[in-house]
């Protein structure tokens, strides 16, 4: 680097001194902390994004975030040119420039990677960091030193689109890379017209299905409630109801990641809503989960991520069938679509009994959205959720191209017939999901548009199989990389032992299932357990964090 890109450097980073005696690791979804720890790591996070658009000649994102955790933390990720998560390469560099010391060692970290990447840092390319954050007051001063880190890149600039969700911000990314329109108002016109679109398509005998037309939304207190404020105005064929739109605290008894863990009715919500459809975003609108209320209870029905994937699934593969139907005596053979669904080790096992039946492929990868997305992209139209509701649908280049020729061959040959329609709905589909991640507006409009297009009500789309009980816990150790985990975290291979009596104490339950996982955004053990019904799903979890607690635990015995 030259001198002058040097001492702009040395300049801004002395003003961002990382606190001492903290470690931070770029985990499940960046770096993640109580925010107060952030200014340095953000700032820093600000040039490794910078780095990222010089070496792709490419728009990168910048998202400060801490999704579900507690409104006092944040956290911040880069969206990759793709629009995706940051290519895992780069991860351990993100860690040292977080953790280096002083300005000097993080110069000199730059340099070698600079020089080993065969990145320019004389200013020669112009680039580009699209940076957003969530509704938390910390934002803003986090922001000001993303700002500070992406701008001592000579040649970078930051833009600053503001507050938005972060699948606003990696749709805003993929966009611009794809040189599309990229304003925030593109974003709510691609979702209301493509959605418009699969309404037109709705099959004759279920147009006028009433499927209980009203949607009530928990917004979590972030930043997805008045957002969906702006984009249900687009829509004219749904009511949806906005509550914990920002008036409370965020993530505060509210949220997807909270009725899912929780199983329980959120806050703003009560005996005046049973019946109706029910929806949870999180705190930065990248999780959606559905749930109706119980009536006498302030339990909830849950229809989580893994029912969301399930009802995509069917949905695409009805329209693949149309299109690959036999016609005029012949059988379509011109594509053989290649569809597969992703899914975690918190995948229910009812919903993979379910996904295998219906004749799917179905893979599994270790939590985190970055590893599902990759798997999926592998698949002409790959499906991935989470069953915390983290999701989305990827469709090839190669498919949409075949899909596009199709829909010109059919629209003039066999008009008014099923196949251009499911041509035409599977189009719209890769337009209204987001394909840069998980987002749960686009999310939420698809789930609605399949139910109208099935004529079903919530309780028929939940009764399509039935989750085995379960449940999840969480244990605070003194050290949680004490714990590593290999075959899609299903198995524990440190520390020795654990594993052992993990089994043990599983065998003793039928139907039983159970794992455990660092957490990559809080400081825990994650415990997932599974059996024939819920007493025996709460005793097996609560069995294995005990044996967490005596291996991993502050007054540890093993
Ligand atoms: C993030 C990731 C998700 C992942 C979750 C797991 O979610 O983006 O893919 O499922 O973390 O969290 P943990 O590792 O703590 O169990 P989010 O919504 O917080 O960004």
């Amino acid at each position: 680097m030259n001198e002058h890109q040097r001492s702009i450097l040395l300049h801004s980073a002395s003003r961002f001194s990382p606190p001492p005696g903290v470690k931070l690791s770029y985990g499940t979804a960046g770096f993640r902390a109580d925010a107060s720890l952030l200014e340095s790591t953000v700032f820093r996070v600000g040039i490794l994004a910078a780095l990222r658009s010089i070496q792709t000649r490419s728009v990168t994102g910048l998202m400060i975030t801490a999704s579900h955790n507690q409104e006092s933390d944040n956290g911040v990720k880069v969206a990759d040119p793709s629009g995706g998560m940051l290519s895992q390469h780069w991860e351990p560099f993100a860690d040292a420039l977080t953790n280096a010391a002083d300005p000097n060692t993080l110069l000199q970290l730059m340099d070698d990677f600079a020089t080993k990447e065969k990145i320019s840092l004389e200013g020669a390319y112009g680039g580009e960091v699209l940076l957003a954050r969530d509704t938390r007051p910390s934002g803003v001063f986090l922001a000001e030193a993303a700002k500070q880190g992406i701008t001592s890149i000579m040649g970078v600039s930051a833009t600053d689109m503001g507050v938005m969700t972060t699948p606003q911000l990696h749709w805003m990314v993929r966009s611009r890379n794809n040189g599309m329109e990229a304003s925030e108002h593109n974003y709510y016109d691609q979702l209301s017209s493509s959605f418009r679109c699969l309404m037109e398509y709705i099959p004759q005998g279920n147009r006028n299905n009433i499927v209980n037309d009203k949607l009530i939304v928990d917004g979590s207190d972030g930043v997805g409630g008045e957002k969906l404020e702006i984009l249900k105005k687009m829509l004219s064929d749904l009511s949806i109801d906005v509550r914990n739109r920002g008036d409370g605290v965020l993530n505060e008894g509210v949220g997807a990641d909270f009725v899912q863990k929780e199983k329980v009715v959120p806050r703003g919500f009560g005996p005046v809503d049973v019946g109706f459809r029910c929806a949870s975003l999180d705190g930065d609108a990248d999780r959606l989960v559905y749930f109706s209320i119980q009536s006498n209870s302030n339990k909830i029905v849950l229809v989580d991520g893994d029912k969301i994937l399930s009802l995509f699934a069917l949905f695409i593969k009805e329209q693949l069938n149309i299109l690959t139907e036999e016609e005029n005596g012949k059988v379509n053979k011109s594509y053989q679509a290649r569809l597969g669904v992703v899914q975690t080790a918190y995948a229910n096992g009812a919903s993979t009994h379910y996904l295998k039946q219906l004749g799917l492929e179905v893979v599994f990868t270790p939590t985190g959205v970055k590893y599902l997305h990759e798997k999926a992209s592998e698949y002409d139209i790959g499906i991935y959720f989470e069953a915390n509701g983290h999701g989305t649908i990827l469709f090839s280049e190669s498919f949409l191209c075949w899909l596009e020729g199709k829909n010109n061959e059919l629209s003039s040959t066999s008009k008014g017939s099923e196949q251009p329609k499911a041509a035409l709905r599977l189009l719209a589909v890769s337009k209204l999901i987001n394909q840069a991640v998980g987002d749960s507006l686009s999310g939420l409009l698809l789930v609605e548009a399949i139910l109208k297009h099935m004529g079903w009500s919530m309780l028929i789309w939940n009764e399509l199989y039935h989750d085995l009980p379960s449940k999840q816990l969480k244990v605070k150790v003194v050290d949680r990389t004490a714990v590593s985990t290999a075959n899609a975290e299903t198995v524990v291979v440190r520390p020795v032992g654990i594993q052992d009596a993990i089994n043990a104490e599983t065998a003793k339950y039928p139907q039983g299932r159970c794992f455990i996982r660092p957490s990559g955004t809080e400081d825990v053990i994650r415990v997932y357990a599974e059996a024939s019904s819920q007493e025996a799903a709460d005793s097996l979890a609560n069995s294995v964090a005990r044996l967490v607690d005596r291996f991993l635990g502050f007054n540890a015995t093993e």
